[in-house]
């Protein structure tokens, strides 16, 4: 099942017939400090992860195609609580607060800590997790740890380097496989290099996140 999941998931858009999934719509739907209180609707979903500041919210509102649909600033640690968006009514996107942000006092670190490890080991309708990481700098020990972790759960990911627009097209390529080695990612699972900014990779980000959730390149329904 996981290898098979893996298989399909990240590396991005290789079965796809061309078309990647249409975002018809896109809502916030609330901000949870508590898993008794999530979503109880099963909807699929996929949770971003990444270190304070890497570009979560700013994918979540270029995937959405709204400025500020998710709080995003260059004050790292904006994000402090499990955070839902649905798109096109049949997924949900989930915002975690960001790990190695130093001025986040050590308690409150070790109750986000304990959030997103409960969040993401008990959360059944949890079909994947992004791993972001920022395409220019090598990935941190946290990243690497996350990484680790999420296999050891035998968690689906897949590794997203963020803010490719800051980069030459050859120090991308560049990047992009120093990251899957400092990662020990297999040759065959380089990861994806994204811009919000620019939109690069979200095409194809797309298409995996179609593969992911089981959902349909144009909902019927929002068509
Ligand atoms: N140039 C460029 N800047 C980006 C990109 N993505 C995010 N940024 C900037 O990076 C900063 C942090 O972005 P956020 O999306 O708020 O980061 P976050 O991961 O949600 O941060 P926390 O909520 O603190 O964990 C902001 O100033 C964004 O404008 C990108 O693709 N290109
Ligand atoms: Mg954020």
């Amino acid at each position: 099942m996981e290898a098979e999941f893996r298989a399909v998931r990240f590396a991005p858009g290789e079965d796809s017939l061309g078309v990647s999934m249409k975002i018809k719509q896109a809502e916030f739907v609330g901000v949870f400090v508590d898993m008794d209180q999530l979503p109880a609707d099963q909807l699929p979903e996929v949770a971003i992860v990444g270190r304070s500041n890497v570009g979560k919210s700013s994918l979540i509102n270029r995937l959405a195609n709204r400025k500020n649909l998710a709080k995003s600033s260059s004050t790292p640690g904006k994000t402090r609580t499990i955070n839902y968006y649905r798109f096109n009514q049949s997924w949900y996107l989930v915002d975690l607060p960001g790990y190695g942000f130093a001025k986040v006092s050590q308690s409150e670190r070790a109750r986000w800590g304990k959030m997103i490890e409960k969040y993401l080991t008990s959360r059944s309708s949890l079909r994947g997790v992004i791993l972001l990481v920022d395409i220019r700098h090598s990935p941190s020990k946290e990243d690497r740890l996350m990484k680790d972790w999420l296999e050891h759960h035998q968690i689906p990911y897949m590794v997203v380097a963020t803010k490719s627009d800051k980069l030459s097209r050859s120090a991308r390529l560049k990047n992009l496989a120093m990251i899957r080695k400092e990662l020990q990612l297999p040759i065959e699972q380089q990861p994806l290099g994204i811009s919000s900014a620019s939109g690069e990779g979200m095409e194809e980000l797309l298409q995996s996140l179609e593969e992911i959730t089981d959902s349909l390149p144009i909902p019927p329904e929002l068509s």
